[in-house]
């Protein structure tokens, strides 16, 4: 082993360097704790990243870099996947020709999210391959075992990870050489990528038979592997848990499992025979256990309790031992508030003043549901304020009607509140809706990041920038007022009280860039106007 190539990476920054090596053409992605590096490294390694309006688009975008023939990467957190499982289920039908992995990073123990939903049963549902690597070694080897399978198989690769896969540091060895991909190119396959029903039968056989074909070449995949041990237990786990036995468990014979879908279940009924007792270690839901058990093959799993949240050490050995006393109770982080100069707390002072009802969403914001302010009676997932405030102003009476308020920050609003936007001019509720969208100029929330209303890219390079008012304007929305929220002004409130009492429909754009980033924000814009200054002025259409 050369020593000098040996560098201390992140999972995160593991992938982004495997997709480099191996020739990835385009990542992209939406941010989202824990994935949000993925791209972010990879752009700095030169390689072509950007962040899509929302993780659908992300999907068919590299999609259809991959029908062109090229290695595509997607990323996002494992709620992102939800918003782009509409095209991830017809894409395990048509395949790719080129290369696409579809990165989902998990975070059980709700780190940095909503829920804590174990997307290894996405790969199940919609019949794609899945591997799970255990640390950044992993993450970087089967970033180049994923692209092989998706060439192979000519199918998109999930590629699963978790918050402690993604954010630990640990020593990945390069390869030395890179083989380079074949050149993009666009061949014709009507039948293949049209998915119409006389389509899509025989693509649903051929996926089926696809899935066949890897469970029997799983069974001698190098992604699993034994570590042996004594013959008295057996551990079969995948991911990080992986970690956590080996310490927890030194002594036992550990079946870790790279492959996770289709499961090799010939080489786990035979190393379940080897051992007196067996049990399934795994982090949130019940997947290998349920699948091994469905198969006929006894093996024991972990007690209810242990469903919610991450896994460690001491969870562990509790699970070995068949402990079923209560937890030792972690003691309380401190919670997180908003900035103290944050443009968001005027707004939610106006909205507690007022007691307004509030359909929130999901960002710095949704901090508005802490005191003092405890201005947020709903967060459902992203871009759920405008319909969960136009459903709440449907049905309830005009007296409660009027204080229903959306509030959605600006980079949710691109990625998921558009459309709730469409359905609030189409369906206006009898006394109106008041919509505020809180533009900060960037990703607050996830680390600032870019997005189509910043008028920045990925690398904080100029591009065209989608302007929220106009947008809002264009759909006939007569008011629609953009202002800067001040503390002490009660400019914001005036407006505010203007737009409850109309009873028409509103759109509040509150503008004032992130308190955090502001000196950096101001120099990109800079940066822009300079640019824009050296441009010769485009010629346009009569
Ligand atoms: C489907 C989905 N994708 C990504 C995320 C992660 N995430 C939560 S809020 C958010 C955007 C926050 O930005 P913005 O709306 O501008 O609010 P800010 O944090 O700047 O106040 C992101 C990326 C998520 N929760 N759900």
């Amino acid at each position: 082993m050369n020593e000098s190539n040996r560098l201390l990476l992140s999972g995160d920054e593991a992938i982004a360097l495997a997709a480099r090596h191996a020739g990835v053409a385009l990542g992209a992605g939406y941010p989202g704790t824990p994935s949000t590096e993925i791209l972010e490294h990879f752009s700095e390694l030169g390689g072509h990243a950007q962040w899509s309006p929302n993780e659908k688009v992300a999907l068919e975008v590299t999609i259809g870099a991959a029908f062109g023939g090229a290695r595509a990467l997607c990323t996002m957190k494992h709620v992102g996947l939800n918003v782009a499982s509409d095209p991830l289920f017809t894409a395990a039908y048509t395949g790719v020709s080129g290369a696409l992995i579809v990165v989902s990073a998990d975070d059980p123990g709700m780190a940095s999210s909503q829920n804590e939903q174990d997307n290894r049963r996405y790969a199940v549902a919609a019949g794609l391959p899945m591997l799970e690597p255990s640390d950044s070694q992993e993450a970087y080897d089967f970033m180049f075992a994923a692209i092989e399978i998706s060439e192979r198989w000519q199918i998109p690769v999930l590629f699963r990870v978790t918050t402690r896969v993604c954010h630990s540091y640990t020593v990945v060895q390069p390869r030395a050489t890179h083989e380079a991909p074949k050149a993009a190119s666009f061949e014709r396959d009507i039948r293949g990528r049209v998915m119409i029903p006389a389509y899509a039968r025989p693509a649903h056989r051929r996926l089926r038979k696809k899935l066949a074909e890897m469970q029997a070449w799983n069974e001698a995949s190098p992604l699993n592997h034994i570590v042996q041990g004594g013959q008295s237990l057996g551990i079969i786990t995948s991911g990080i848990s992986f970690m956590h036995v080996r310490e927890a468990a030194p002594e036992a014979r550990v079946l870790k499992l790279g492959f996770t879908h289709p499961l090799p279940m010939d080489k786990i009924a035979q190393f379940v025979k080897g051992v007196s007792r067996c049990v399934v270690i795994e982090e949130g839901d019940p997947y290998l256990v349920d699948a091994i058990r469905a198969a006929g093959i006894p093996v024991e799993g972990k007690a209810d309790m242990y469903r919610f949240g991450e896994l460690d050490v001491p969870r562990v050995q509790r699970i070995l031992a068949n402990d079923l006393s209560p937890e030792p109770i972690k003691p309380p982080g401190k919670p997180p508030q908003l900035c103290d100069a944050c443009q968001y707390r005027v707004v939610f002072e106006a909205l507690r003043k007022h007691d307004c009802i509030v359909a929130g969403d999901i960002g710095c914001y949704t901090l508005g549901v802490l005191q003092p302010f405890e201005a947020m009676d709903s967060c459902v997932c992203m871009g759920a304020s405008l319909g969960v405030g136009l459903g709440l102003r449907h049905v309830l009476p005009p007296d409660q009607a009027r204080r229903v308020v959306s509030v959605i920050g600006d980079s949710t609003f691109m990625h998921s509140g558009i459309s709730g936007l469409v359905e609030m001019v189409y369906n206006p509720p009898p006394t109106g809706h008041v919509l505020i969208i809180l533009d900060n100029s960037t990703t607050a929330m996830t680390g600032h990041q870019e997005h189509p209303g910043t008028g920045r890219t990925l690398a904080h390079e100029p591009t065209n920038k989608v302007v929220l008012e106009d947008l809002a304007r264009s759909l006939g929305i007569r008011r629609v007022y953009v202002i800067e929220p001040r503390m002490g002004t009660g400019e914001f409130d005036r407006l505010l009280t203007e737009c409850l009492e109309s009873n028409e429909l509103a759109v509040i754009i509150t503008r004032r860039p992130c308190i955090l980033i502001a000196k950096q924000l101001k120099q990109y814009e800079d940066q822009r106007c300079e640019c824009d200054a050296a441009q010769p002025a485009t010629a346009s259409a009569p």
